[in-house]
């Protein structure tokens, strides 16, 4: 305490004396490291309410959601989507399986396109956002079907 109180006398006395009193520089020195060691002392401090902030957070509900998301397959089969509807909870994939030895695509009505598909092929989208996902065969227009998003 008494070290802390002299230090700034001391570094006032240095501002005031200045140049007459060169040996004083040492001192000087010396008791900036006295007030950096007193400032690590404060420091600690904050970390702790940093932390209890996010020990009260109650547990997140995203990673609930994308623990429901599932992994469903659609088989393009006899010029049709296999099943031609389905409903899957958000964050799930689907993969389609083209199983035509006809070419076929599914194209949604929001722009993503899968590319041609020959026989053995798949491709896959995972819907992270709920709605309603119409495609369609681009070679087929009477190729519709629907992926519901929850
Ligand atoms: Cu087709």
């Amino acid at each position: 305490m008494r070290t802390t109180i002299l230090a700034p006398a001391v570094a006032a006395a240095l501002l005031l004396t200045g140049c007459t009193a060169a040996d004083d520089t040492t001192t000087a020195q010396a008791t900036g490291v006295t007030t950096s060691a007193a400032g690590e002392t404060t420091a600690p401090t904050p970390p702790p309410a940093t932390q209890a902030p996010s020990t009260q957070a109650p547990a997140p509900q995203e990673p609930s959601a994308s623990a429901d998301a599932v992994e469903e397959t659609i088989d393009i089969i006899d010029f049709r989507f296999a099943p031609g509807t389905i409903t899957v909870p958000a964050g799930s994939t689907v993969t389609w399986v083209q199983k035509d030895d006809s070419l076929h695509t599914v194209d949604f009505t929001d722009g993503t396109e899968s590319g041609d598909l020959t026989e053995g092929e798949s491709y896959s989208r995972t819907f992270t956002e709920p709605g309603t996902y119409d495609y369609v065969c681009f070679y087929h227009p009477r190729m519709t079907a629907t992926v519901i998003v929850e």
